[in-house]
Protein backbone atom coordinates (compact mmCIF):
# COMPACT_ATOMS: atom_id res chain seq x y z
CA UNK A 1 0.00 0.00 0.00
CA UNK A 2 1.31 2.92 -0.89
CA UNK A 3 0.20 6.59 0.44
CA UNK A 4 -0.24 10.50 -1.39
CA UNK A 5 0.89 9.58 -4.56
CA UNK A 6 -0.25 11.07 -7.58
CA UNK A 7 -2.20 9.15 -10.62
CA UNK A 8 0.61 9.38 -13.09
CA UNK A 9 2.58 7.62 -10.07
CA UNK A 10 -0.37 5.33 -9.52
CA UNK A 11 0.48 4.36 -13.34
CA UNK A 12 3.88 3.44 -12.89
CA UNK A 13 3.22 1.35 -10.02
CA UNK A 14 0.47 -0.65 -11.84
CA UNK A 15 2.48 -1.34 -14.77
CA UNK A 16 5.81 -2.63 -12.25
CA UNK A 17 3.22 -4.94 -10.19
CA UNK A 18 2.53 -6.55 -13.80
CA UNK A 19 5.95 -7.14 -14.38
CA UNK A 20 6.03 -4.61 -17.57
CA UNK A 21 10.22 -3.93 -17.92
CA UNK A 22 9.80 -1.93 -20.71
CA UNK A 23 7.03 0.10 -22.57
CA UNK A 24 7.78 2.21 -26.09
CA UNK A 25 6.28 5.57 -26.72
CA UNK A 26 6.34 9.10 -27.62
CA UNK A 27 5.72 12.00 -24.72
CA UNK A 28 3.35 15.08 -25.57
CA UNK A 29 1.40 17.30 -23.23
CA UNK A 30 -1.89 15.58 -22.27
CA UNK A 31 0.82 12.45 -20.47
CA UNK A 32 3.55 14.69 -19.33
CA UNK A 33 3.09 13.85 -15.75
CA UNK A 34 3.31 10.03 -16.82
CA UNK A 35 6.66 10.43 -18.27
CA UNK A 36 8.07 12.68 -15.76
CA UNK A 37 7.18 9.45 -13.25
CA UNK A 38 8.67 7.70 -15.67
CA UNK A 39 11.99 9.79 -15.41
CA UNK A 40 12.04 9.29 -11.24
CA UNK A 41 11.48 5.17 -12.43
CA UNK A 42 14.02 4.90 -14.76
CA UNK A 43 15.74 2.47 -12.88
CA UNK A 44 12.76 -0.20 -12.72
CA UNK A 45 11.04 0.74 -15.95
CA UNK A 46 12.68 1.55 -19.13
CA UNK A 47 11.13 3.41 -21.76
CA UNK A 48 11.75 3.59 -25.64
CA UNK A 49 11.42 6.50 -27.01
CA UNK A 50 10.30 5.48 -30.86
CA UNK A 51 10.50 7.96 -33.10
CA UNK A 52 6.36 7.76 -34.18
CA UNK A 53 3.55 6.18 -32.36
CA UNK A 54 2.47 3.59 -34.84
CA UNK A 55 6.28 2.57 -34.48
CA UNK A 56 5.72 2.28 -30.70
CA UNK A 57 2.58 0.24 -31.37
CA UNK A 58 4.53 -2.46 -33.34
CA UNK A 59 7.59 -2.22 -31.32
CA UNK A 60 4.68 -3.26 -28.74
CA UNK A 61 3.91 -5.92 -30.62
CA UNK A 62 6.93 -6.99 -31.72
CA UNK A 63 7.78 -7.67 -28.24
CA UNK A 64 4.63 -9.84 -27.29
CA UNK A 65 5.50 -11.75 -29.60
CA UNK A 66 8.59 -12.90 -29.28
CA UNK A 67 8.69 -12.96 -25.07
CA UNK A 68 5.05 -14.24 -24.95
CA UNK A 69 4.51 -11.18 -22.38
CA UNK A 70 1.94 -8.12 -22.59
CA UNK A 71 3.52 -5.33 -24.63
CA UNK A 72 2.86 -1.52 -23.40
CA UNK A 73 2.88 1.61 -25.64
CA UNK A 74 2.28 4.85 -24.40
CA UNK A 75 1.13 8.27 -26.52
CA UNK A 76 -0.28 11.66 -25.63
CA UNK A 77 -3.40 12.48 -26.48
CA UNK A 78 -5.08 13.59 -30.01
CA UNK A 79 -2.44 12.85 -32.95
CA UNK A 80 -0.24 10.85 -30.77
CA UNK A 81 -3.47 8.78 -29.92
CA UNK A 82 -4.61 8.36 -33.56
CA UNK A 83 -1.21 7.24 -34.67
CA UNK A 84 -1.16 4.42 -32.31
CA UNK A 85 -4.48 3.28 -34.11
CA UNK A 86 -2.61 1.21 -36.72
CA UNK A 87 -0.72 -0.75 -34.73
CA UNK A 88 -3.95 -1.51 -32.23
CA UNK A 89 -5.69 -2.58 -35.64
CA UNK A 90 -3.10 -5.17 -36.43
CA UNK A 91 -3.14 -6.28 -32.56
CA UNK A 92 -6.54 -7.16 -32.95
CA UNK A 93 -6.21 -8.92 -35.58
CA UNK A 94 -3.39 -10.65 -35.35
CA UNK A 95 -4.64 -11.41 -31.48
CA UNK A 96 -1.52 -9.67 -29.92
CA UNK A 97 -2.01 -8.78 -25.79
CA UNK A 98 -0.96 -4.98 -26.06
CA UNK A 99 -1.84 -2.47 -23.63
CA UNK A 100 -1.70 0.90 -24.87
CA UNK A 101 -1.69 3.93 -22.12
CA UNK A 102 -2.69 7.44 -23.87
CA UNK A 103 -3.69 10.71 -22.65
CA UNK A 104 -6.17 12.98 -22.64
CA UNK A 105 -7.15 16.52 -22.05
CA UNK A 106 -8.58 17.31 -18.96
CA UNK A 107 -11.70 16.01 -17.80
CA UNK A 108 -13.10 19.46 -17.50
CA UNK A 109 -12.68 19.73 -21.18
CA UNK A 110 -13.68 16.74 -22.35
CA UNK A 111 -15.75 17.15 -25.76
CA UNK A 112 -14.88 21.21 -26.38
CA UNK A 113 -12.89 19.95 -29.04
CA UNK A 114 -10.06 21.69 -26.54
CA UNK A 115 -6.28 21.22 -28.09
CA UNK A 116 -5.71 17.84 -29.21
CA UNK A 117 -8.81 16.46 -28.00
CA UNK A 118 -9.57 13.30 -30.06
CA UNK A 119 -12.31 10.79 -28.91
CA UNK A 120 -10.18 7.61 -28.69
CA UNK A 121 -12.11 6.15 -27.34
CA UNK A 122 -14.95 6.28 -30.22
CA UNK A 123 -12.01 5.76 -32.72
CA UNK A 124 -10.55 2.59 -31.13
CA UNK A 125 -13.86 0.71 -29.79
CA UNK A 126 -14.32 -1.25 -33.26
CA UNK A 127 -9.95 -2.37 -32.95
CA UNK A 128 -9.59 -2.87 -29.20
CA UNK A 129 -10.73 -5.94 -27.03
CA UNK A 130 -11.57 -3.65 -24.47
CA UNK A 131 -10.70 0.23 -24.10
CA UNK A 132 -11.78 2.29 -21.20
CA UNK A 133 -11.22 6.60 -20.29
CA UNK A 134 -9.93 7.29 -16.63
CA UNK A 135 -11.22 10.57 -15.38
CA UNK A 136 -10.53 9.64 -11.57
CA UNK A 137 -7.37 8.54 -10.03
CA UNK A 138 -8.97 6.43 -7.80
CA UNK A 139 -10.37 4.10 -10.86
CA UNK A 140 -6.61 3.36 -12.31
CA UNK A 141 -5.91 0.70 -10.28
CA UNK A 142 -8.88 -1.24 -10.63
CA UNK A 143 -8.87 -0.25 -14.74
CA UNK A 144 -4.99 -1.56 -15.26
CA UNK A 145 -5.46 -4.68 -13.72
CA UNK A 146 -8.43 -5.54 -15.50
CA UNK A 147 -6.38 -3.93 -18.90
CA UNK A 148 -3.47 -6.43 -18.55
CA UNK A 149 -6.16 -9.70 -17.55
CA UNK A 150 -7.96 -8.51 -20.65
CA UNK A 151 -5.50 -8.33 -23.04
CA UNK A 152 -3.69 -11.64 -21.88
CA UNK A 153 -6.56 -13.52 -20.94
CA UNK A 154 -7.81 -15.70 -23.70
CA UNK A 155 -7.76 -15.25 -26.94
CA UNK A 156 -5.03 -12.41 -26.27
CA UNK A 157 -5.82 -8.62 -28.13
CA UNK A 158 -5.34 -5.56 -27.34
CA UNK A 159 -6.61 -3.15 -24.85
CA UNK A 160 -6.76 0.97 -24.26
CA UNK A 161 -6.69 2.80 -21.57
CA UNK A 162 -7.61 6.63 -21.93
CA UNK A 163 -6.22 8.63 -19.08
CA UNK A 164 -7.09 12.47 -18.31
CA UNK A 165 -4.50 14.82 -17.42
CA UNK A 166 -6.13 15.84 -14.08
CA UNK A 167 -6.23 12.10 -13.12
CA UNK A 168 -2.61 11.96 -13.53
CA UNK A 169 -2.11 15.13 -10.96
CA UNK A 170 -4.93 13.89 -8.46
CA UNK A 171 -3.65 12.81 -5.56
CA UNK A 172 -4.59 9.68 -4.21
CA UNK A 173 -4.49 9.12 -0.48
CA UNK A 174 -3.74 5.56 -0.24
CA UNK A 175 -2.80 3.20 -3.28
CA UNK A 176 -2.87 -0.45 -3.80
CA UNK A 177 -2.84 -3.26 -6.49
CA UNK A 178 -4.42 -6.74 -7.03
CA UNK A 179 -3.89 -8.65 -10.64
CA UNK A 180 -7.18 -9.13 -12.01
CA UNK A 181 -7.81 -12.74 -12.44
CA UNK A 182 -11.84 -12.60 -13.28
CA UNK A 183 -14.53 -10.64 -14.76
CA UNK A 184 -18.03 -10.93 -14.07
CA UNK A 185 -19.50 -11.81 -17.57
CA UNK A 186 -16.26 -12.34 -19.23
CA UNK A 187 -15.38 -15.73 -19.92
CA UNK A 188 -11.94 -15.61 -21.37
CA UNK A 189 -12.05 -19.35 -22.14
CA UNK A 190 -15.35 -21.29 -22.73
CA UNK A 191 -15.49 -24.59 -21.07
CA UNK A 192 -14.71 -27.63 -23.21
CA UNK A 193 -17.63 -30.23 -24.09
CA UNK A 194 -16.30 -34.07 -22.87
CA UNK A 195 -18.56 -35.22 -25.64
CA UNK A 196 -17.21 -32.82 -28.66
CA UNK A 197 -13.73 -34.87 -27.42
CA UNK A 198 -15.15 -38.15 -28.01
CA UNK A 199 -17.11 -37.12 -31.22
CA UNK A 200 -13.79 -35.41 -32.54
CA UNK A 201 -11.82 -38.81 -31.79
CA UNK A 202 -14.14 -40.67 -33.41
CA UNK A 203 -13.73 -38.83 -36.54
CA UNK A 204 -10.25 -38.50 -36.11
CA UNK A 205 -9.99 -42.77 -35.78
CA UNK A 206 -12.24 -43.24 -38.98
CA UNK A 207 -10.37 -40.93 -41.24
CA UNK A 208 -8.58 -42.11 -43.93
CA UNK A 209 -7.49 -38.85 -45.43
CA UNK A 210 -7.10 -36.42 -42.70
CA UNK A 211 -5.62 -32.82 -42.43
CA UNK A 212 -4.55 -30.75 -39.78
CA UNK A 213 -4.67 -27.32 -40.56
CA UNK A 214 -3.10 -25.14 -37.29
CA UNK A 215 -2.68 -21.27 -36.96
CA UNK A 216 -1.38 -19.04 -34.44
CA UNK A 217 -4.05 -20.59 -31.50
CA UNK A 218 -1.06 -23.48 -30.91
CA UNK A 219 1.41 -20.68 -30.11
CA UNK A 220 -0.34 -18.55 -28.32
CA UNK A 221 -2.02 -21.49 -26.29
CA UNK A 222 1.70 -22.64 -25.30
CA UNK A 223 0.85 -25.71 -27.24
CA UNK A 224 3.56 -26.48 -28.95
CA UNK A 225 4.14 -29.70 -27.55
CA UNK A 226 0.63 -30.90 -27.38
CA UNK A 227 0.02 -29.96 -30.71
CA UNK A 228 3.24 -32.27 -31.49
CA UNK A 229 2.23 -35.74 -29.43
CA UNK A 230 -1.14 -35.07 -31.65
CA UNK A 231 -0.26 -34.87 -34.98
CA UNK A 232 2.97 -37.87 -34.05
CA UNK A 233 0.30 -40.33 -32.32
CA UNK A 234 -2.25 -39.70 -35.08
CA UNK A 235 0.07 -39.36 -38.15
CA UNK A 236 -1.97 -36.76 -39.67
CA UNK A 237 -0.13 -34.82 -42.52
CA UNK A 238 -0.38 -30.37 -40.95
CA UNK A 239 -0.06 -27.38 -42.95
CA UNK A 240 0.21 -23.72 -41.44
CA UNK A 241 -1.13 -20.67 -41.71
CA UNK A 242 1.00 -17.71 -41.90
CA UNK A 243 0.67 -16.88 -38.16
CA UNK A 244 1.16 -20.34 -37.16
CA UNK A 245 4.27 -20.88 -38.69
CA UNK A 246 7.36 -21.75 -36.48
CA UNK A 247 5.32 -23.70 -33.67
CA UNK A 248 6.81 -26.96 -35.21
CA UNK A 249 10.38 -27.37 -36.99
CA UNK A 250 10.29 -26.63 -40.52
CA UNK A 251 11.92 -29.97 -41.52
CA UNK A 252 9.05 -32.16 -39.42
CA UNK A 253 7.94 -35.05 -42.00
CA UNK A 254 4.19 -34.36 -40.55
CA UNK A 255 5.06 -30.27 -41.39
CA UNK A 256 3.86 -30.61 -45.37
CA UNK A 257 4.21 -26.46 -45.90
CA UNK A 258 1.55 -23.49 -45.67
CA UNK A 259 -1.92 -23.08 -47.08
CA UNK A 260 -3.18 -20.08 -48.64
CA UNK A 261 -3.25 -17.48 -51.27
CA UNK A 262 0.66 -18.19 -51.76
CA UNK A 263 0.94 -20.97 -49.68
CA UNK A 264 2.33 -24.73 -51.01
CA UNK A 265 0.85 -26.14 -53.71
CA UNK A 266 -0.05 -29.96 -51.93
CA UNK A 267 -1.70 -28.31 -48.82
CA UNK A 268 -3.63 -26.26 -50.79
CA UNK A 269 -5.14 -28.82 -53.44
CA UNK A 270 -5.14 -31.86 -51.04
CA UNK A 271 -7.86 -29.26 -48.93
CA UNK A 272 -9.82 -30.44 -51.48
CA UNK A 273 -9.26 -33.71 -51.36
CA UNK A 274 -8.92 -34.68 -47.64
CA UNK A 275 -12.00 -36.41 -45.78
CA UNK A 276 -11.82 -34.58 -42.46
CA UNK A 277 -9.80 -31.07 -41.84
CA UNK A 278 -8.97 -30.54 -38.45
CA UNK A 279 -8.71 -27.01 -37.54
CA UNK A 280 -6.57 -25.99 -34.79
CA UNK A 281 -6.59 -22.16 -34.04
CA UNK A 282 -6.75 -20.54 -36.45
CA UNK A 283 -9.84 -18.67 -38.04
CA UNK A 284 -10.17 -19.31 -41.85
CA UNK A 285 -9.00 -16.23 -42.94
CA UNK A 286 -10.25 -15.91 -46.58
CA UNK A 287 -6.35 -15.63 -47.51
CA UNK A 288 -6.30 -19.54 -46.32
CA UNK A 289 -10.11 -20.44 -47.53
CA UNK A 290 -9.93 -18.68 -50.96
CA UNK A 291 -13.34 -19.14 -52.17
CA UNK A 292 -15.69 -20.49 -49.85
CA UNK A 293 -17.88 -22.15 -51.84
CA UNK A 294 -15.51 -24.49 -52.80
CA UNK A 295 -13.19 -25.17 -49.53
CA UNK A 296 -13.27 -28.46 -48.34
CA UNK A 297 -16.84 -29.09 -49.39
CA UNK A 298 -16.01 -33.02 -49.22
CA UNK A 299 -14.44 -33.02 -46.24
CA UNK A 300 -16.03 -33.23 -42.23
CA UNK A 301 -14.66 -30.44 -40.40
CA UNK A 302 -13.52 -30.47 -36.71
CA UNK A 303 -12.47 -27.14 -35.10
CA UNK A 304 -10.68 -26.82 -32.08
CA UNK A 305 -10.73 -23.15 -31.46
CA UNK A 306 -10.72 -20.47 -27.91
CA UNK A 307 -13.09 -18.17 -29.38
CA UNK A 308 -16.85 -18.75 -29.64
CA UNK A 309 -16.97 -16.14 -31.81
CA UNK A 310 -14.61 -18.09 -34.76
CA UNK A 311 -17.05 -21.28 -34.91
CA UNK A 312 -18.96 -21.65 -37.90
CA UNK A 313 -18.12 -17.83 -38.88
CA UNK A 314 -16.47 -18.32 -42.33
CA UNK A 315 -16.74 -22.52 -42.59
CA UNK A 316 -19.60 -24.40 -41.24
CA UNK A 317 -18.07 -27.07 -38.66
CA UNK A 318 -19.12 -30.80 -37.85
CA UNK A 319 -17.57 -30.74 -34.24
CA UNK A 320 -16.37 -27.62 -32.41
CA UNK A 321 -14.21 -28.44 -29.43
CA UNK A 322 -14.11 -24.95 -27.69
CA UNK A 323 -11.22 -24.74 -24.84
CA UNK A 324 -7.51 -23.77 -25.56
CA UNK A 325 -5.68 -25.69 -27.48
CA UNK A 326 -3.20 -26.60 -25.04
CA UNK A 327 -6.11 -28.17 -22.86
CA UNK A 328 -7.84 -29.81 -25.63
CA UNK A 329 -5.35 -31.12 -27.93
CA UNK A 330 -4.39 -33.10 -24.40
CA UNK A 331 -7.29 -34.05 -23.75
CA UNK A 332 -7.93 -36.20 -26.69
CA UNK A 333 -4.95 -37.74 -26.90
CA UNK A 334 -6.55 -41.24 -24.61
CA UNK A 335 -9.28 -41.21 -27.56
CA UNK A 336 -6.90 -41.45 -30.21
CA UNK A 337 -5.41 -44.75 -32.09
CA UNK A 338 -1.90 -44.93 -32.86
CA UNK A 339 -1.90 -44.22 -36.20
CA UNK A 340 0.11 -43.58 -39.86
CA UNK A 341 -1.34 -42.38 -42.82
CA UNK A 342 1.99 -43.13 -45.35
CA UNK A 343 0.17 -43.23 -49.05
CA UNK A 344 -1.87 -40.73 -48.08
CA UNK A 345 1.16 -38.24 -46.70
CA UNK A 346 3.03 -39.31 -49.40
CA UNK A 347 0.88 -37.59 -51.82
CA UNK A 348 2.01 -33.97 -50.26
CA UNK A 349 5.63 -35.12 -50.98
CA UNK A 350 4.36 -36.27 -55.26
CA UNK A 351 2.64 -32.33 -55.04
CA UNK A 352 5.63 -31.01 -53.52
CA UNK A 353 8.20 -32.47 -55.91
CA UNK A 354 6.11 -30.86 -58.76
CA UNK A 355 6.25 -27.58 -56.78
CA UNK A 356 9.81 -27.89 -56.82
CA UNK A 357 10.51 -28.56 -60.54
CA UNK A 358 8.74 -25.58 -61.33
CA UNK A 359 8.91 -22.89 -58.69
CA UNK A 360 11.34 -23.59 -55.44
CA UNK A 361 14.38 -24.74 -57.76
CA UNK A 362 14.19 -22.23 -59.78
CA UNK A 363 14.38 -19.79 -57.19
CA UNK A 364 16.02 -21.15 -53.94
CA UNK A 365 18.82 -22.66 -56.31
CA UNK A 366 19.12 -19.72 -58.65
CA UNK A 367 22.19 -19.46 -60.48
CA UNK A 368 21.91 -16.99 -62.99
CA UNK A 369 20.43 -13.69 -64.12
CA UNK A 370 19.84 -11.13 -60.90
CA UNK A 371 19.54 -12.41 -56.99
CA UNK A 372 15.82 -13.67 -56.34
CA UNK A 373 13.94 -13.01 -53.47
CA UNK A 374 14.16 -16.80 -52.53
CA UNK A 375 17.78 -17.37 -52.95
CA UNK A 376 18.79 -14.56 -50.34
CA UNK A 377 16.58 -16.48 -47.91
CA UNK A 378 18.27 -19.87 -48.40
CA UNK A 379 21.56 -17.80 -47.50
CA UNK A 380 20.31 -16.60 -44.35
CA UNK A 381 19.63 -19.97 -43.29
CA UNK A 382 22.68 -21.45 -44.51
CA UNK A 383 23.99 -19.01 -42.08
CA UNK A 384 21.55 -18.80 -38.85
CA UNK A 385 20.78 -22.84 -37.89
CA UNK A 386 17.04 -22.24 -38.04
CA UNK A 387 17.41 -20.61 -34.77
CA UNK A 388 17.07 -16.66 -35.85
CA UNK A 389 14.01 -14.56 -35.14
CA UNK A 390 12.10 -13.61 -39.01
CA UNK A 391 10.48 -10.75 -38.58
CA UNK A 392 8.49 -9.87 -42.21
CA UNK A 393 6.84 -6.66 -43.48
CA UNK A 394 4.23 -7.13 -45.85
CA UNK A 395 4.44 -8.04 -49.94
CA UNK A 396 6.46 -10.55 -51.71
CA UNK A 397 9.74 -10.41 -49.42
CA UNK A 398 6.99 -11.64 -46.81
CA UNK A 399 5.56 -14.53 -48.89
CA UNK A 400 8.94 -15.90 -49.75
CA UNK A 401 10.35 -15.21 -46.71
CA UNK A 402 7.68 -17.16 -44.40
CA UNK A 403 7.35 -20.07 -46.98
CA UNK A 404 11.43 -20.51 -47.50
CA UNK A 405 12.89 -20.19 -43.80
CA UNK A 406 13.96 -22.77 -41.63
CA UNK A 407 12.49 -22.68 -38.12
CA UNK A 408 13.41 -24.99 -35.14
CA UNK A 409 12.36 -22.81 -32.45
CA UNK A 410 8.65 -21.78 -31.80
CA UNK A 411 8.05 -17.98 -31.21
CA UNK A 412 9.83 -17.05 -34.42
CA UNK A 413 7.73 -16.14 -36.98
CA UNK A 414 6.43 -12.63 -36.35
CA UNK A 415 4.49 -11.13 -39.44
CA UNK A 416 1.53 -8.76 -39.56
CA UNK A 417 -0.68 -11.25 -41.00
CA UNK A 418 -4.56 -9.80 -40.82
CA UNK A 419 -4.08 -6.51 -41.33
CA UNK A 420 -1.07 -6.78 -43.84
CA UNK A 421 0.37 -3.48 -42.81
CA UNK A 422 3.43 -2.30 -44.55
CA UNK A 423 5.61 -0.45 -42.04
CA UNK A 424 5.26 -3.14 -39.60
CA UNK A 425 8.73 -5.05 -39.55
CA UNK A 426 11.24 -2.20 -38.55
CA UNK A 427 9.85 -1.32 -35.30
CA UNK A 428 8.31 -4.90 -34.84
CA UNK A 429 11.42 -6.22 -35.28
CA UNK A 430 13.63 -3.65 -32.48
CA UNK A 431 10.41 -4.53 -30.11
CA UNK A 432 11.10 -8.12 -30.55
CA UNK A 433 14.65 -8.28 -30.05
CA UNK A 434 13.86 -6.31 -26.65
CA UNK A 435 11.75 -9.00 -25.79
CA UNK A 436 14.25 -11.64 -26.34
CA UNK A 437 17.75 -9.90 -26.44
CA UNK A 438 19.61 -13.67 -26.76
CA UNK A 439 17.93 -14.66 -29.85
CA UNK A 440 18.57 -13.26 -33.30
CA UNK A 441 16.47 -11.29 -35.20
CA UNK A 442 16.73 -10.39 -38.54
CA UNK A 443 14.20 -8.31 -40.63
CA UNK A 444 13.32 -8.79 -44.08
CA UNK A 445 11.55 -5.67 -45.66
CA UNK A 446 10.23 -4.71 -49.13
CA UNK A 447 11.96 -1.10 -50.19
CA UNK A 448 8.23 0.24 -50.01
CA UNK A 449 7.59 -1.32 -46.47
CA UNK A 450 10.77 0.18 -45.13
CA UNK A 451 9.82 3.30 -45.69
CA UNK A 452 6.77 3.73 -44.57
CA UNK A 453 8.76 3.09 -41.22
CA UNK A 454 12.14 4.37 -42.33
CA UNK A 455 12.84 6.84 -39.05
CA UNK A 456 12.37 4.34 -36.78
CA UNK A 457 16.96 3.44 -37.92
CA UNK A 458 16.74 6.37 -35.04
CA UNK A 459 15.40 4.03 -31.75
CA UNK A 460 17.37 1.07 -33.03
CA UNK A 461 20.45 3.69 -33.28
CA UNK A 462 19.29 5.31 -29.87
CA UNK A 463 18.36 1.74 -27.77
CA UNK A 464 21.50 -0.07 -29.25
CA UNK A 465 19.35 -2.94 -30.24
CA UNK A 466 20.90 -5.11 -32.41
CA UNK A 467 18.57 -6.12 -35.23
CA UNK A 468 19.44 -7.42 -38.69
CA UNK A 469 17.73 -5.29 -41.65
CA UNK A 470 18.08 -6.88 -45.44
CA UNK A 471 15.95 -4.63 -47.47
CA UNK A 472 14.69 -6.48 -50.59
CA UNK A 473 14.98 -4.12 -53.21
CA UNK A 474 13.22 -4.76 -56.31
CA UNK A 475 12.70 -0.93 -57.27
CA UNK A 476 8.63 -1.77 -57.25
CA UNK A 477 6.14 -2.20 -54.75
CA UNK A 478 6.86 -5.94 -55.65
CA UNK A 479 3.14 -6.88 -54.34
CA UNK A 480 0.85 -5.01 -56.02
CA UNK A 481 3.34 -4.72 -59.26
CA UNK A 482 2.44 -8.41 -59.96
CA UNK A 483 -1.71 -7.92 -59.34
CA UNK A 484 -0.87 -5.15 -62.03
CA UNK A 485 1.29 -7.65 -64.26
CA UNK A 486 -1.52 -10.47 -63.96
CA UNK A 487 -4.68 -9.20 -63.28
CA UNK A 488 -4.20 -5.65 -65.21
CA UNK A 489 -2.66 -6.19 -68.14
CA UNK A 490 0.89 -4.67 -66.94
CA UNK A 491 -0.34 -1.22 -66.44
CA UNK A 492 2.01 -0.71 -63.71
CA UNK A 493 0.24 2.61 -62.43
CA UNK A 494 2.36 3.59 -59.34
CA UNK A 495 4.28 0.66 -58.33
CA UNK A 496 7.52 1.60 -59.36
CA UNK A 497 9.80 2.97 -56.55
CA UNK A 498 12.69 5.42 -57.14
CA UNK A 499 14.70 4.81 -53.60
CA UNK A 500 16.99 6.99 -52.02
CA UNK A 501 20.35 5.12 -50.97
CA UNK A 502 19.56 3.05 -47.92
CA UNK A 503 22.81 2.61 -47.58
CA UNK A 504 23.37 6.26 -46.84
CA UNK A 505 20.27 6.72 -44.64
CA UNK A 506 21.35 3.86 -42.66
CA UNK A 507 25.15 5.67 -42.14
CA UNK A 508 23.26 8.52 -40.94
CA UNK A 509 21.82 7.16 -38.34
CA UNK A 510 25.07 5.53 -37.70
CA UNK A 511 24.17 2.25 -38.24
CA UNK A 512 26.62 0.16 -40.17
CA UNK A 513 25.03 -1.12 -43.93
CA UNK A 514 26.08 -2.78 -46.97
CA UNK A 515 24.85 -3.03 -50.82
CA UNK A 516 25.03 -6.47 -52.26
CA UNK A 517 23.84 -7.04 -56.05
CA UNK A 518 26.20 -9.85 -56.84
CA UNK A 519 25.51 -13.73 -56.03
CA UNK A 520 29.14 -14.33 -55.41
CA UNK A 521 29.35 -11.52 -52.53
CA UNK A 522 25.99 -12.54 -51.33
CA UNK A 523 26.78 -15.56 -48.58
CA UNK A 524 29.92 -13.55 -47.64
CA UNK A 525 27.76 -9.68 -46.85
CA UNK A 526 25.35 -12.03 -45.09
CA UNK A 527 27.82 -13.62 -42.81
CA UNK A 528 29.28 -10.25 -41.90
CA UNK A 529 25.99 -9.14 -40.88
CA UNK A 530 25.09 -11.86 -38.39
CA UNK A 531 28.26 -11.61 -37.11
CA UNK A 532 28.30 -8.13 -36.68
CA UNK A 533 27.52 -7.50 -32.90
CA UNK A 534 25.52 -4.29 -33.49
CA UNK A 535 22.55 -2.95 -35.47
CA UNK A 536 23.04 -3.87 -39.55
CA UNK A 537 21.65 -3.03 -42.86
CA UNK A 538 22.17 -4.71 -46.23
CA UNK A 539 20.25 -3.96 -49.45
CA UNK A 540 20.18 -6.48 -51.46
CA UNK A 541 19.33 -5.48 -55.12
CA UNK A 542 17.29 -8.34 -56.77
CA UNK A 543 15.44 -8.87 -59.83
CA UNK A 544 12.75 -6.37 -60.37
CA UNK A 545 9.79 -8.13 -61.78
CA UNK A 546 10.32 -11.65 -60.14
CA UNK A 547 6.73 -13.00 -59.15
CA UNK A 548 5.72 -15.18 -56.01
CA UNK A 549 4.29 -18.38 -57.01
CA UNK A 550 2.23 -20.79 -55.97
CA UNK A 551 -0.63 -17.92 -56.24
CA UNK A 552 -4.46 -18.28 -55.59
CA UNK A 553 -5.78 -15.87 -57.70
CA UNK A 554 -8.45 -14.00 -55.69
CA UNK A 555 -12.07 -15.22 -55.36
CA UNK A 556 -11.12 -18.60 -56.79
CA UNK A 557 -10.90 -22.39 -54.56
CA UNK A 558 -7.54 -23.37 -53.23
CA UNK A 559 -7.44 -26.13 -55.84
CA UNK A 560 -7.32 -23.58 -58.51
CA UNK A 561 -3.68 -22.49 -57.12
CA UNK A 562 -1.01 -21.53 -60.13
CA UNK A 563 1.99 -22.21 -60.28
CA UNK A 564 2.96 -19.99 -62.92
C1 LIG B 1 -0.03 0.49 -45.13
C2 LIG B 1 -0.25 -0.27 -46.39
N1 LIG B 1 -0.51 0.38 -47.54
C3 LIG B 1 -0.71 -0.31 -48.69
C4 LIG B 1 -0.66 -1.66 -48.72
C5 LIG B 1 -0.92 -2.45 -50.00
N2 LIG B 1 0.26 -3.24 -50.37
C6 LIG B 1 0.37 -4.55 -50.10
S1 LIG B 1 1.83 -5.20 -50.58
C7 LIG B 1 2.32 -3.73 -51.22
C8 LIG B 1 3.66 -3.61 -51.89
C9 LIG B 1 4.80 -3.76 -50.95
O1 LIG B 1 5.98 -3.37 -51.59
P1 LIG B 1 7.39 -3.58 -50.91
O2 LIG B 1 7.36 -3.09 -49.52
O3 LIG B 1 8.44 -2.99 -51.76
O4 LIG B 1 7.52 -5.16 -50.84
P2 LIG B 1 7.54 -6.23 -52.04
O5 LIG B 1 6.14 -6.63 -52.35
O6 LIG B 1 8.22 -5.60 -53.22
O7 LIG B 1 8.32 -7.36 -51.47
C10 LIG B 1 1.34 -2.75 -51.04
C11 LIG B 1 1.46 -1.37 -51.53
C12 LIG B 1 -0.42 -2.30 -47.47
N3 LIG B 1 -0.41 -3.61 -47.36
N4 LIG B 1 -0.19 -1.59 -46.35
Amino acid sequence: MFKNISGAEAVIRCLIEEDVDVLFGYPGGAIMPVYDELYKFQDQLHHILTRHEQGATHAAQGYARSSGKVGVAIATSGPGATNLVTGIADAQIDSTPVVCITGQVSSNLLGSDAFQETDIIGISTPVTKWNYQITKASEISEIFAKAFYIAKSGRPGPVLIDITKDAQFEMLNSFEYQKCKKIRSYFSVPETDPESLKKAAELINEAKKPFIVWGQGVILGNAESEFLNFIEKTGIPAAWTILGLSAIPTDHPLNVGMVGMHGNYGPNVLTNECDLLIAVGMRFDDRVTGNLNSYAKQAKIIHFEIDPAEVNKNVAVDVPVLGNVKNTLHAIMPFLNKKNHTDWVSKFSEYYAVEFEKVIDGEYNKNDGGLSMAEVIRVINDNTNGESILVTDVGQHQMVACRYTKFNLSKSNITSGGLGTMGFALPAAFGAKIGDPKREVIAVIGDGGFQMTIQELGTIYQSKAAVKIVILNNNFLGMVRQWQQMFFDKRYASTEMVNPDFVTIAKGYFIKAKKVEKREKLNEEIREMIEHKGPYLLEVVIEKEDNVFPMIPSGSSVSDVRLE
